[in-house]
């Protein structure tokens, strides 16, 4: 089964889409779906929330970006923005540089059929996104999609497709 999360909003945002894509896609699945607060810790244990046989699927929004992005690697690296001037850590001294996602994230992009574009991306940046899908990967099966600022009914759509994409695609 498909466990889908979102994350509340953080920063200076005050709507985060994430959550309205990922129960849109859980309901389109009928999976569960699951509400993430935007920390570190939280990022370590959100992979509880899910079963051994089961794919995670993190959705999480990436402002500065256009095109909802399928990430193939964890990097084992963080840093909050403001410090980021000063260099960042690793998430787990003992773990491996990146983790990768080993399911078919080709086979989503081509299926993804809707605007704004689906893409493959190499970099999930060095925040909390990164960081859950890091240490998701070290126990689970997962995926980690950035989609952009869209608004409500933008969030919707975007949430069905991926609900209809990761059904084509990991059948
Ligand atoms: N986006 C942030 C964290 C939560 C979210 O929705 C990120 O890209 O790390």
């Amino acid at each position: 089964m498909f466990v889908f999360t979102g994350f509340e909003p953080f920063g200076d945002h005050d709507y985060n889409p994430s959550w309205d894509v990922a129960q849109a896609a859980a309901r389109v699945c009928g999976s569960a779906c699951h509400l993430l607060a935007v920390d570190f810790e939280t990022a370590k244990s959100a992979w509880e929330l899910s079963e051994p046989d089961d794919v995670l699927i993190h959705v999480g929004v990436a402002a500065s970006r256009q095109t909802v992005d399928f990430e193939r690697f964890a990097h084992n690296a963080t840093g909050d923005y403001e410090s980021l001037s000063e260099g960042v850590m690793s998430l787990d001294a003992n773990g491996p540089l990146a983790r990768t996602t080993d399911l078919a994230l080709r086979k989503m992009v081509d299926e993804w059929g809707i605007e704004p574009a689906a893409r493959e991306s190499r970099d999930a940046g060095v925040y909390v996104c990164n960081a859950t899908l890091f240490h998701s990967l070290g126990h689970r099966r997962a995926i980690f999609v950035h989609v952009p600022m869209v608004d409500e009914e933008v969030a919707r759509t975007l949430g069905e497709e991926l609900g209809r994409v990761v059904q084509a695609a990991l059948r």
